[in-house]
């Protein structure tokens, strides 16, 4: 057995006011929390660092820039570096990334448990809109204050294993997993910030965008024969509500771990990466099954291309 004793660390609220020192407060105490569990890896969740800001519209874009990072770690994250160093554990987490040359990205990091950072990943499939919309109910700006990430869909050994990372959004896409999928990964992590009402679907209920969210989960995990960890943050911040969902999907597309709840919380699951190597050798052994040879649409097209009349 190769297990990573996973805890999948859901963050609740993050208010507009709460500086970044009092989140990374909140996320050591969800890491000691993960340690005395003997969690050896912990996930948090999307823009873990801050509220969920691009539902804010910032009429001057860079007035946003408060929200990024411009280092990491830097002075505000160095003690939850600091601490999965003293413990020895790995973790991953997402942030608000500004680049020296000025460019934004949604970025989530792997961190071993030395304390480097092994691998980043940048949002790929960001959702939303550029301009205010006043038909919405909310704003969600992201395609305002990011660029699509630049970097692909990367795995990195670590812990044994074969590990990626997505973020949010791009778990509702096929391809995102199965990028990954195709260089062996082995488990997938990932944070989201979902609000509870879709702004263009009032009527949209939660039991259905929760719906939404665990056939994604559960999908891609199944068809790629991964692990996938997804955490939310959760709760109403600012008057503005994120649903939880926080979980752990095993290899056969099974909810086997699950938070209760929208507060700060970890639940804990020995995720064991022999457990993927049936079905990757089996039905989904690509391999032999895939068939190239028909697939060309899915890098040849954005959009959809009807047929004749
Ligand atoms: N942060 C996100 O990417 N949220 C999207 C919402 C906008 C649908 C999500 O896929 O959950």
């Amino acid at each position: 057995m190769r297990t990573i004793r996973t805890a999948a660390a859901q963050l609740g609220p993050i208010q507009k006011a709460e500086e970044r020192p009092a989140v990374v407060a909140r996320m050591i105490a969800l890491l000691d929390a993960a340690k005395r569990e003997g969690a050896t890896f912990v996930v948090y969740p999307e823009l873990a660092l801050t509220t969920f800001f691009p539902r804010w519209h910032h009429e001057d874009r860079a007035e946003a820039d408060r929200w990024f990072e411009r280092e990491m770690p830097g002075p505000e994250t160095r003690p939850l570096f600091e601490r999965a160093r003293q413990h020895g554990m790995a973790m991953s987490f997402g942030y608000a990334e500004l680049t020296p040359e000025g460019r934004h990205f949604n970025t989530s990091i792997l961190v071993d448990g030395s304390g480097a950072i092994v691998g980043k990943y940048r949002k790929v499939h960001l959702p939303g809109h550029v301009e205010f919309d006043p038909e919405r109910t909310h704003q969600h700006l992201e395609k305002r204050y990011f660029e699509p990430g630049d970097l692909g869909f990367p795995v990195w050994r670590m812990m044994g294993g074969i590990l990626g990372m997505c973020i949010c959004n791009d778990r509702r896409w096929p391809e995102t997993y199965r990028s990954m999928g195709l260089q062996g990964v082995e488990m997938v992590v990932l944070g989201f910030n979902t609000p509870s009402v879709n702004s263009q679907k009032g009527g949209e209920a939660l039991d259905k965008r929760m719906f939404h969210h665990k056939l994604s989960l559960q999908a891609g995990a199944y068809q790629n024969s991964t692990w996938v960890v997804a955490v939310a943050k959760a709760g109403t911040e600012d008057g503005h509500h994120l649903m939880g969902g926080t979980c752990i999907v095993d290899p056969d597309g099974e909810v086997v771990a699950e938070l209760a709840g929208e507060d700060d919380g970890i639940v804990v699951h020995d995720c064991d990466l022999d457990a993927t190597l049936f079905g990757k050798t089996t039905i989904f052994d690509f391999g032999r099954h895939r068939r190239i040879e028909h697939y060309g649409r899915i890098t040849g097209q954005v959009g959809v291309e009807l047929p004749p009349e």
